[in-house]
């Protein structure tokens, strides 16, 4: 008993993560088996390639971390980091990758629905959207089924580099209005660090808030 008071005293105390205090726990092959449970979870969600991996290696400020790559279907199981000793952030598989086999894919979502469902730890799932491209069809299903399931989601807009000022702001209103209106996406850029810091906060709130 006293341990668990504890930790929800030092929760309640906190405000902000160490995000260089990162490490990488694990990857992890079945969501139902999701073997770190009692810490809150943020889950990173997107089409292959849309940069999941390298906005967590910015929100770490570490490179490398986690592994990123230029051919999209890189990651393919739940890669697993505990942040500060607080907070799980969860690198899910890519979907939507269009030269994965079917089968393939379907035990990717298989593998990510099973995670995403019935975790009472998770807080928060970052719904990652290229700027350019985004929200594709598979990306608003996504949206749809978060919804349906009664799970927290963010758009976060990413490789906001890529465009000039103005065609950002264009990008960014016309995502709001494909998303339905309620929710702009925060854009950001691995490359350049913009959002970034934004960004932890907004995961702060969301983490500390539900202690
Ligand atoms: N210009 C720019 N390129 C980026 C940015 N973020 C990621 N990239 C590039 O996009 C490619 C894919 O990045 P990853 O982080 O591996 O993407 P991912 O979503 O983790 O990909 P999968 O694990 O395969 O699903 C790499 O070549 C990155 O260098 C960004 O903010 N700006
Ligand atoms: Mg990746």
């Amino acid at each position: 008993m006293l341990p668990l008071i504890m930790s929800d005293i030092s929760y309640s105390k906190r405000q902000r993560l160490c995000w260089t205090k990162t490490r990488f726990l694990n990857s992890v092959a079945d969501g139902r088996a999701f073997p770190y449970a009692g810490k809150p979870q943020v889950a990173v969600a997107g089409h292959s390639n849309v940069g999941k991996s390298s906005l967590l290696n910015a929100l770490f400020g570490r490179k490398g971390l986690a592994k990123t790559s230029k051919s999209p279907g890189c990651t393919r199981l739940l890669n697993v980091f505990d942040v500060d000793g607080f907070l799980l952030l969860i690198d899910l598989p890519g979907y939507g990758f269009a030269r994965a086999s079917k089968h393939e894919q379907r035990a990717w979502s298989g593998l990510i629905e099973n995670y995403l469902l019935d975790n009472p730890d998770l807080k928060l799932v970052l719904s990652l959207l290229d700027i350019r491209h985004g929200p594709k069809k598979n990306d608003l299903q996504l949206i749809e089924w978060l919804n349906a399931a009664g799970l927290r989601w963010l758009p976060v807009a990413t490789k906001a580099d890529k465009l000039s000022g103005n065609a950002r702001s264009k990008r960014l209103k016309e995502m709001t209005k494909a998303l339905g209106g309620m929710l702009t996406p925060l854009a950001t850029s691995a490359n350049d660090g913009r959002g970034i810091e934004e960004l932890r906060h907004l995961i702060e709130r969301e983490v500390f808030a539900a202690f």
